[in-house]
């Protein structure tokens, strides 16, 4: 029997991950064998960790984008339908990646269609980042990465307003509006996963149809590498020892600290998200601009130990990144703790280079 597969794209912080979580919780209530594919340009995911916690099967693409790691994407197609004897797979690509309908749906069409129906692409959308776009703005980034967000909803099969318990039903009706305006290929639908509303819907009409990566948009690669290389990525695995510590008040002192940093800078954040786990729980943290984003869900307690992973995506150079991440660790641990490296990778995007990359549309 084919498998299902469904990518959820979108920018950084869109709300991608949240939604693969609820949505492999409703594909199971359904009877359906589900698997969950992650992807970043280094190991040592917040996501990865946060989706894997409960059994939950999930293969890793790390170390480079889906595009630029096709095969990579094929194995973990692979693991996980022998892993979970998965009905449906949800893969979610980099937030910073586009032309994902050229570089991995038709050639996933292509090449798959004995074992894969792939999904329509669906591609999720903040609702304050997708104002200030369609006010013409750039939603705080630098234009090039504003391109890649803009890229991404041109390209989408389905775009998926995120986080619409934010928006009262009229906003959220002016927004479909000069959203269709704006992008008329698309579908568009509207998604909570904090409330659930709008989740079966969007269950439903990907489950359904198979009629993906209906269009083709053209992508200067000259600005989307720009728009990835002003991003500093980092990703980092400690190990924090020490008194015993409230992690919840630790954690929030941490990305407090971080956000102020940023923002006394001027360095838009793409996303800066934290997992921490401790023996009596585990805490998420997450910014996806200024301070008035920061969320953390998700208790740890009281302990004298924990491990923290931290991702950050911030407009800025990585060496900078690195210098204020483990300068703020530092005050947050305030001589109580000490925080030792399990691992540290710190980069910048590098071109991207698709395996593949169709300028047509394959039929099914
Ligand atoms: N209010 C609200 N917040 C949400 C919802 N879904 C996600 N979020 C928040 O949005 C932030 C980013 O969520 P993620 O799911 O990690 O976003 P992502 O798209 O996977 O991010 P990257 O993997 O970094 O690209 C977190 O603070 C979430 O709690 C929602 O339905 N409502
Ligand atoms: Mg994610």
């Amino acid at each position: 029997m084919k498998t299902r597969l469904i990518l959820v794209g979108g920018f950084l912080g869109a709300g991608k991950t949240t939604l693969l979580w609820e949505a492999a919780q409703r594909f199971a209530e359904r009877g359906l064998r589900v698997g969950l594919i992650t992807n970043d340009q280094a190991p040592e995911l917040v996501d990865t960790a946060f989706l894997a916690r409960d059994n939950v099967k999930v293969a890793e693409v790390n170390g480079s984008c889906f595009c630029c790691n096709f095969q990579g994407l094929l194995d973990a197609v692979d693991q996980v339908r022998t892993a979970a004897d998965a009905d449906v797979i949800i893969a979610e690509p980099v937030g910073s990646c586009t032309d994902l309908s050229a570089t991995i749906l038709q050639p996933l069409k292509d090449f798959c269609r004995s074992e894969l129906v792939v999904s329509p692409l669906s591609v999720m959308t903040d609702p304050a980042r997708l104002a200030d776009i369609l006010d013409g703005g750039t939603a705080g980034l630098h234009s090039s990465a504003a391109y890649i967000f803009r890229k991404q909803m041109e390209e989408a099969d389905l775009v998926v307003i995120s986080k619409s318990d934010l928006l009262s039903a009229d906003e959220l009706e002016v927004l479909k509006k000069r959203l269709a305006q704006a992008y008329p290929r698309a579908e568009i639908s509207a998604v909570s996963a904090k409330t659930g509303d709008g989740l079966d819907e969007w269950l439903d009409s990907v489950a359904a149809q198979s009629e993906s990566g209906r269009h083709v948009a053209a992508v200067d690669y000259d600005v989307y590498a720009e728009g990835e290389a002003v991003l500093g990525w980092l990703n980092a695995t400690l190990a924090l020892r020490g008194k015993p510590t409230e992690w919840n008040v630790f954690a929030e002192r941490l990305l407090r600290g971080l956000s102020q940093c940023f923002d006394s800078r001027g360095a838009a954040v793409g996303h800066v998200k934290l997992m921490l786990v401790a023996d009596d729980g585990f805490l998420i943290g997450n910014l996806t601009g200024k301070g008035d984003t920061l969320n953390i869900r998700g208790h740890a307690g009281t302990s004298s130990s924990a491990r923290l992973i931290i991702n950050a995506r911030v407009q800025m150079t990585p060496d900078v990144l690195e210098e204020i991440v483990r300068g703020r660790v530092v005050s947050s641990c305030s001589g109580d703790l000490t925080a030792t490296d399990v691992a540290w990778r710190c980069l910048r995007p590098g071109r991207p280079k698709p395996t593949h990359r169709y300028n047509h549309v394959v039929t099914c």
